[in-house]
């Protein structure tokens, strides 16, 4: 049968054996954060910042241990080159549980997780300052405050971050992408649009300002429009970043979830990348609001990956996933996510885009309209499993998932 798939795909001009070749080379980051619903290891114990995880799914992983736990089962059961993408709430303590601030995180509060990604043979690990579920978050404003106080405590947790995203480069021989976002905004129409803007920007620049090695740490800034109870006005806007990026050459991450519902990302990336050497994303599925749905093999994912493979920017543009969902097994939910974007990859890597961007130059749009409908036919499904036969991941994860959640998250309620 994937004998039979290849020469159909040959007939097309599509090499099925360079792209699964290529397929299992292309890092995805994968979040840590969909095991335990966004908590953290630092002491917060809800989730806020215009951000929210609905469900109450049994399970959710409740320390370190069972979180590293969830994660090597899950990552066991995901094809390809992973990961880890870590907010700084997972710090791991230990003794300076209770004495040290977010501002004063250092590497040292990380060298677990590092010796776990490096068991599980991880291609690097990804980083994120975190501003919310904190204490310092007042009126919900981080960076942006008009309190000093507030806003230097900030500024110091990112230096710390940066830090810590150069130990993570140095550790895998890998840069470190260091994703900044803040939930600062208001529920009713402001007084003061341009202030906090400004104070943003102050901070970003303060922030940058601390000597690191920008081949290390790649420094990404992700917008947003609005957030539930932040309404009417978003610090972090995506005019407000992406000129701060352009200006100081930093990195534009692009979370699918942070745009109006008829503003597609898919149609963002080739743009950036007219500018950008770097982009960064985060692949979510927002259903009416950017409520995190884990991620699906869907029309607007694909876009996504087209974009990414015809415009040779594989190594360009940062995979990094972005969902959480409490109402469904959390492994299930985890390991659909980097699947359906993986797929997507592979969809991506078997249309024939040169003959299609060939039809498009040449005007022949009737025939790129039923080429491009054509191709959608093709058996991808067969060259999906014989990937999963390659890579030694069973198809059937979901029997893997409930079998976990038997023997090991049952005991957790
Ligand atoms: C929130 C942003 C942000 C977070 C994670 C946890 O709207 O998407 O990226 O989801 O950092
Ligand atoms: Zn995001």
């Amino acid at each position: 049968m994937f004998e039979q798939a290849k020469k159909l795909y040959g007939e097309y001009g599509v090499d099925v054996e360079k792209a699964l070749a290529a397929l299992k080379e292309i890092p995805i980051s994968v979040h840590c954060w969909q095991g335990d619903d966004v908590i953290g290891l630092d002491g917060s114990d809800s989730l806020s910042g215009g951000i929210q995880t609905t469900g109450n799914y049994p399970g959710r992983a409740r320390s370190f241990e069972e979180l590293k736990a969830d994660i090597k089962k899950a990552f066991s059961l995901m094809p390809g080159k992973k990961r880890l993408n870590l907010h700084a709430s997972y710090a791991v303590l230990g003794k300076d549980k209770g004495k040290l601030d977010r501002d004063k995180y250092s590497p040292k509060h990380f060298e677990p997780w590092v010796k776990f990604a490096k068991e599980l043979k991880l291609d690097g690990i990804d980083f994120n300052p975190t501003m919310f579920g904190h204490s310092m978050m007042k009126d919900g404003l981080s960076l942006s405050s008009p309190d000093e106080k507030t806003r230097k405590f900030w500024v110091e947790h990112c230096k710390a971050c940066i830090k810590i995203s150069e130990y993570f480069a140095e550790e895998f021989n890998s840069p470190t992408l260091m994703n900044i976002w803040i939930p600062d905004g208001y529920k009713d129409v402001p007084a003061d649009r341009l202030g906090p803007r400004l104070r943003l920007k102050k901070s970003l620049d303060e922030i940058l300002s601390v000597g690191y090695d920008r081949s290390k740490v790649i420094v990404a800034v992700e917008s947003k429009v609005f957030g539930i109870g932040i309404e009417s006005y978003t610090v972090g806007s995506n005019e407000f970043y992406q000129n701060y990026a352009a200006k100081n050459n930093i990195c534009c991450l692009l979370d699918n979830g942070h745009y109006h519902p008829l503003e597609y990302v898919s149609d963002k990336i080739p743009s950036l990348l007219a500018f950008y050497d770097t982009v960064a994303l985060h692949v979510t599925r927002g259903v009416r609001w950017d409520s995190d749905h884990v991620v699906l093999f869907e029309d607007e994912l694909k876009e996504i990956a087209k974009e990414i493979v015809r415009n040779d920017a594989i190594g360009k543009v940062k995979i990094g996933l972005d969902y959480f969902d409490a109402s469904i097994n959390r492994l299930s939910a985890w390991i659909t996510g980097q699947r359906a974007m993986q797929k997507a990859l592979l969809y991506a890597l078997t249309v024939p885009h040169d003959k299609l961007k060939k039809l498009q130059d040449d005007s022949a749009f009737t025939e790129l309209m039923v080429l491009q409908e054509e191709v959608k036919d093709l058996p991808l499904g067969v060259l999906w499993n014989e990937y999963l036969k390659r890579e030694g991941v069973p198809s059937d994860y979901l029997k893997e998932a409930k079998a976990y959640e038997k023997q090991i998250l049952k005991e957790r309620s």
